[in-house]
C-alpha cells in the first residue's frame, strides 16, 4: 500500500469517527433486519450477502459520515458568523478582501475530501466490474410483467416467475370455489375487491412467511460461494434486475445483453423487484432467489431435469431449513 493510500485511509478513519451519529442510526437499524428482503420502518440499505454489497455498504457508510462533517461545519460557520459578525456584535466591517492561507486551504480541503470519496468508489467500480471466473451463467429475460431465468449450463431448464397475489394465497388457503362464492361479486380490479383480498390474505401471508408483493411462484436457485453470472436482457420494455442484498442491479433492454455477477455467501432466500418502471404491473414482477448448498443445488437442477418441480421446490425448501440463516450477517471480508 503507497504512502498516499494509507494517508486516505487514515482521513477515511478519522472522518468515520465524525460521523458516528450516521453510523449508530445505520447500525441500530441493520441490527434488527433480516437478511434477504425489506423490513418495515427499515433504515439504511439491505444486509449484505456479497462481498459488493458489503464494500457498497461501507462506502455508503463513509459518504454520509463526510455529508454529515460537512453539514455540521457549515451550520457551525453560519451561526458562528450570524452571532459574532452581526451590526450590533460588529459595528464596524473589517475591509480585508483576500487571505492567502484561507483560500488555498478551502481549495486543498475540497480536493482532499474529493480523494478520500473516489478512492474508494473507483476501488468498488472496479470490484463490479471485473467479472471472476463464472462457476454458473443465468440468463435473465425480462417480460411484461414477469421474469425468466435460463440455466445456460444445464440445457432445458428456464424458470418462470410471476408475482404470488393476494387472490393466490386465498385461493390455496380456501379453493377456487369459495373464493368465487365470497368474492366472486366483486369487481376485477376495484379498490373494494383489492381491500377484501388485502384484509384476507394478512394472516395467511404472516403464516407462509413469504414477503407480500415479493414473493414469487418459481425462485431460481444459486449455490452458496460461486460466481454466478448473470446475463440480462429484455423481451419488450426496458427492466431491471434487482437483488438489494447482492449489490446487484442492472438494466434489461430489448436487443442488448448486459452482465452483471455475484457471489453470495449466506443461505437464504433472497428477493428483490423490476427497479425501472416498466408499466402498468411494474410493481408485480419481483425477483426470488434463494441461495442454497451447492449439494442441494445439484439435486435441484437434477429434479428440474427430470421434469418434477415439486420435487425441485421441496429440495430447496429442506435446504434452506437446515440453514436457518435469515438474520446471520454476511461473513465476507
Ligand atoms: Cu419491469
Amino acid at each position: 500500500m503507497t504512502s498516499w493510500q494509507t494517508a486516505a485511509k487514515y482521513a477515511a478513519g478519522k472522518l468515520l469517527n465524525a460521523g458516528l451519529v450516521a453510523l449508530l442510526i445505520t447500525g441500530l437499524a441493520g441490527a434488527a433486519l433480516a437478511i434477504g428482503q425489506p423490513e418495515p420502518m427499515q433504515m439504511g440499505l439491505s444486509k449484505p450477502a456479497t462481498e459488493v454489497m458489503q464494500k457498497t455498504l461501507e462506502f455508503y457508510d463513509l459518504t454520509n459520515a463526510i455529508i454529515i462533517a460537512i453539514v455540521v461545519f457549515v451550520l457551525g460557520l453560519m451561526v458562528y458568523v450570524v452571532v459574532r459578525f452581526n451590526e450590533t456584535a460588529n459595528p464596524v466591517p473589517s475591509k480585508n478582501t483576500h487571505h492567502v492561507g484561507l483560500e488555498v486551504a478551502w481549495t486543498i480541503v475540497p480536493i482532499a475530501i474529493l480523494l478520500v470519496i473516489a478512492i474508494p468508489s473507483f476501488k468498488l467500480l472496479y470490484l463490479q466490474y471485473n467479472y471472476p471466473k463464472p462457476d454458473l451463467t443465468i440468463k435473465a429475460i425480462g417480460n411484461a410483467w414477469y421474469w425468466e431465468h435460463e440455466y445456460l449450463d444445464h440445457k432445458g431448464i428456464s424458470i418462470t416467475s410471476n408475482m404470488v397475489t393476494d387472490e393466490d394465497v386465498i385461493k390455496a388457503a380456501i379453493g377456487d370455489k369459495e373464493f368465487s362464492a365470497k368474492y366472486g361479486t366483486l369487481e376485477d380490479g376495484s379498490l373494494a375487491k383489492i381491500a377484501a383480498l388485502q384484509a384476507a390474505s394478512k394472516p395467511l401471508w404472516e403464516k407462509l412467511k413469504q414477503p407480500r408483493q415479493l414473493a414469487v411462484d418459481n425462485d431460481i436457485a444459486v449455490p452458496v460461494n460461486k460466481v454466478v453470472h448473470l446475463l440480462v436482457t429484455s423481451n419488450d420494455v426496458i427492466h431491471s434486475w434487482t437483488i438489494p442484498a447482492f449489490g446487484s442491479k442492472m438494466q434489461a433492454v430489448p436487443g442488448r445483453v448486459h452482465a452483471t455477477w455475484f457471489k453470495p455467501t449466506v443461505i437464504g432466500s433472497y428477493w428483490g423487484q423490476c427497479s425501472v418502471l416498466c408499466g402498468k404491473n411494474h410493481s408485480s414482477m419481483p425477483i426470488g432467489v434463494k441461495v442454497v448448498s451447492e449439494q442441494a443445488f445439484n439435486d435441484w437442477v437434477a429434479a428440474l431435469k427430470a421434469k418434477d418441480g415439486k420435487k425441485a421446490k421441496a429440495i430447496l425448501q429442506a435446504d434452506l431449513d437446515r440453514h436457518p440463516s435469515q438474520n446471520k450477517l454476511a461473513q465476507v471480508q
